[in-house]
Order: structure tokens, then C-alpha cells, then sequence
């Protein structure tokens, strides 16, 4: 309805987009601290390095993940789950950044979630063919709170269908410092991201970073 008063000047599309009732995009809105959380990110995965996980079919993984803060995701052929310890190491994961933290809490109360603190954050690394098929996140305790994501590096196209598997997804090209934040009735929809082109990030070279930040659960 006001768009116009939150164009962005890089792109000159509106800097709220909604995608659906509860997605909200928020493009470029990480843009600026890229440089600052990437910083951060080389300390994250020095402690906890990136790996291939392995599904409960049996299946590796063509994203690369790790996880800081309380929780992290995981992945076996048990099955899927949040887990306070890295498997790697037995070591807790590392502390979530503060800038990390701080960012999706800024980016959540933007899109109408305030008091975000999200207790797990995912890093997915794509690198060129690297893809995510269609799935639900539902491994977390609380689904009424949203899930941020930040997209960093390669463009990637995001699909995005609804929470039923078999309705069509619509696509979306997510760029380096796009946010995007999922709740309410978006929060179970159905998503995945197409198998990422090749190219060249001043940042990042030929790969894509993602964050998502989570609420978990304590329940665990
Ligand atoms: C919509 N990651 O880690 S982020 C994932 O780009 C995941 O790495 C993708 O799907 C990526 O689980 C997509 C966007 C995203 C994350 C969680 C969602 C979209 C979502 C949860 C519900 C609905
Ligand atoms: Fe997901």
C-alpha cells in the first residue's frame, strides 16, 4: 500500500515484499553488515566445520551445513533433529554471534514478529548444483515463532509453495543481503531452493551462504 515509501535505492523494488500471508521479504536489508557477518563466519566454522549430512534414506546431502548457538540441526540415518552437542567434536556448538543475533531479532521485529531470540542458527553452504528439495521445517518445539533467513553470496532460486506438497511453488531470486521472514501461517509451507548457478561473489566466490535463525526449543 506505501511501498514507495520503502523503496530501496540499490534495486528500486520495494524493501517489504510479501510473498504470502506471514513471508515477508525484506530485500538487501542484511546488505550493509555482509562484510560483518561473514567476518563472524569464519569463526563459527572454525570451531564447527561445515559437512555433508547424511538423510535418514540414506542420502548425502549437496548442501554443506553447521549450526551455532544452543541448538543445531542434524542429521542421521536416525533421523532428523536438534542436538546441543556437535557430532563432529561431542563440543557444544559455538555461541551465535551477537551481530547474527541481533540482525535477525532487527529483521523478525521489522516483519512483525518482536522478541525474536532464536536459540539455533543453521549455515547452509551451496556451491554451484547444490540444491534443496521440497520440505517442511517442522523439527522445531515452537511454530509460532518465525524462522529468518539471510541469504549471502550467489543468488539462488527459492521455492516457495505452500503447506501442502503437491501446490505449486512460486519462485523467487534470493541476492546477497536479501532477508526473509517466515511465520504465521507461511511457517509450514513447503520449500526448497533450485540448484544454484554458477558464478563469481565479491565476497564469497562460488558460493551461496544462508542463515536461518530458529526457535528451537528447550523442550530438547
Ligand atoms: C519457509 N534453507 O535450512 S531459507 C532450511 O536457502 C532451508 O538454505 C533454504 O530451507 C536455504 O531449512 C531456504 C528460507 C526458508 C527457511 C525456512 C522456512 C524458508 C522457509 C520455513 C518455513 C517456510
Ligand atoms: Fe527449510
Amino acid at each position: 500500500m506505501t511501498a514507495d515509501l520503502f523503496e530501496d535505492i540499490h534495486t528500486s523494488e520495494p524493501a517489504h515484499q510479501t510473498l504470502a500471508p506471514g513471508a515477508v521479504l525484506l530485500r538487501g536489508f542484511a546488505r550493509e553488515a555482509g562484510a560483518e557477518l561473514l567476518a563472524a563466519l569464519d569463526t563459527v566454522l572454525a570451531a564447527a566445520p561445515l559437512r555433508h549430512l547424511v538423510t535418514p534414506g540414506g542420502h548425502t546431502m549437496s548442501v554443506a551445513m553447521s549450526n551455532c548457538g544452543p541448538l543445531g540441526w542434524v542429521s542421521d540415518r536416525r533421523g532428523y533433529r536438534y542436538s546441543r552437542e556437535d557430532p563432529l567434536s561431542g563440543q557444544p556448538w559455538p555461541p551465535m554471534p551477537e551481530n547474527w543475533r541481533a540482525l535477525a531479532a532487527r529483521a523478525a521485529t521489522e516483519a512483525g514478529f518482536s522478541g525474536f531470540t532464536p536459540d539455533a542458527c543453521l549455515v547452509n553452504q551451496y556451491q554451484p548444483g547444490s540444491k534443496l528439495s521440497l520440505h517442511q521445517d517442522k523439527d522445531e518445539n515452537d511454530f509460532s515463532a518465525p524462522i529468518v533467513s539471510v541469504s549471502l553470496g550467489l543468488p539462488a532460486v527459492f521455492l516457495f509453495g505452500t503447506p501442502q506438497r503437491s501446490d505449486r511453488p512460486q519462485r523467487h531470486r534470493l541476492q546477497h543481503g536479501d532477508v526473509v521472514v517466515w511465520g504465521g501461517p507461511a511457517r509450514l509451507a513447503f520449500h526448497g531452493v533450485a540448484p544454484l548457478a554458477d558464478g563469481d561473489h565479491a565476497l564469497l566466490g562460488r558460493r551461496r551462504i544462508n542463515l536461518t535463525f530458529r526457535c528451537a526449543g528447550q523442550a530438547l
